[in-house]
């Protein structure tokens, strides 16, 4: 029995987390997903997500297997993902207008913890949906789609070092601002659970918003901080990126703080302050932290063995993840190919 082609077309794109060294936190007023103020990130090689998208016709309903699990049809990662399809669908030929499909994403890192699977998982799916329905738009267009469903995920459709745009007249556009090789800088990401976050970055940022008392300080400050750090990136300038990034981390939380938000556990304040003991006895490490627990030290290639070996020994860090300065998005099988 033949199937029409368009009812097999898939594709199949894997993409990495990012963490952000100049951090964004909460939404411009307008609609859109555009971020309040801009931010600049590393997307790191060494976490993946892979997701294949098929635009199946004879589906009822979109699918979304997760990590082998298969979602819910009303369980939120389900419905934003169905989002994200549906601007898809409305971008591709009428064949595709009512065509459902089945996603099947795996990450080789935690999820919803706030190790940035929503930014991998969001670019990837971007990406693979775009192909498999036959669209051959930019990587800035992939951006703005990825973007509407969650953000950060527009920086990780690029490699290297990527600043998103944010603030009031901003159109959320992202763009790479450097290579992977631009900076001597490894990561080294100590995570302290395996469970998911209760709060998720929507959420969190939705509370910030409308109860920090700091929140009119940190968008008001936010964007020079993003100017310097961008400054630091392009002069090769570690101590300073890492200075940056480290005060960047804890100015967003402590305004998400002061609205009862609260990502931190005693494990990321512990690792932390190992992060400064090393510092303070002239090993050159910095921190970030994201919405979740896992503190994330920036380090240098060569001090990263040294590093390594401090972090390990921490209370409550179960394990540690290295990562460097990767790619963008990409596909790992042809566009359209038969599934
Ligand atoms: C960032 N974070 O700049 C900040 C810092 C986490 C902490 O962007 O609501 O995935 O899904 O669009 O963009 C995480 O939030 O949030 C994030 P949604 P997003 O990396």
């Amino acid at each position: 029995m033949s199937e029409p082609l368009v009812s097999r077309r898939s594709a199949t794109a894997i993409a990495h987390p990012n963490i952000a060294l100049a951090k964004y936190w909460g939404k411009r007023e307008g609609g859109g997903n555009v971020p309040a103020v801009p931010s600049l990130s590393v997307t790191l090689a060494g976490m993946s997500t892979t997701t294949k998208v098929s635009f199946d016709a004879t589906l009822v309903d979109d699918e979304l297997v997760l990590n082998g699990v298969v979602q819910a049809p009303d369980a939120r990662t389900k419905v934003r993902a169905s989002q994200l399809l549906d601007r898809v669908r409305a971008a591709a030929g009428p064949e595709l207008h009512t065509s459902r499909a089945r996603i099947v994403s795996t990450n080789d890192f935690p999820t919803a913890s706030g190790l940035a699977s929503s930014a991998s998982g969001f670019a990837a799916l971007a990406l693979a949906s775009v192909r498999a329905a036959g669209l051959d738009w930019s990587a800035e267009q992939v951006a703005d789609l990825a973007r509407r469903s969650s953000a950060s995920a527009a920086r990780s459709v690029f490699g290297g070092f990527v600043e998103l745009d944010g603030g009031p007249t901003s159109d959320g556009a992202a763009r790479a601002v450097a290579g992977p090789k631009s900076l001597d800088l490894r990561v080294i990401v100590c995570v302290t659970t395996e469970a998911e976050k209760a709060t998720s970055s929507t959420d969190g940022m939705g509370t910030t918003q409308a109860n920090s008392p700091y929140y009119a300080a940190w968008v008001a400050d936010a964007p020079e901080s993003h100017s310097l750090m961008r400054a630091a990136l392009l002069a090769g300038d570690f101590t300073r990126v890492g200075e940056l990034a480290e005060r960047s981390a804890l100015a967003m939380h402590a305004c998400a703080m002061a609205a009862g938000i609260v990502y931190v556990t005693g494990a990321t304040l512990a690792a932390l302050d190992e992060v400064r003991a090393m510092r303070a006895s002239g090993l050159a490490t910095y921190a970030t932290i994201d919405a979740g627990p896992h503190l994330k030290c920036l380090v240098r290639a060569s001090e990263l063995a040294a590093a390594r070996a401090r972090l390990e020994r921490v209370p409550g860090v179960l394990r540690l993840i290295e990562a460097t300065p990767g790619d963008g998005a990409r596909l790992v099988t042809p566009q359209g190919a038969p599934s």
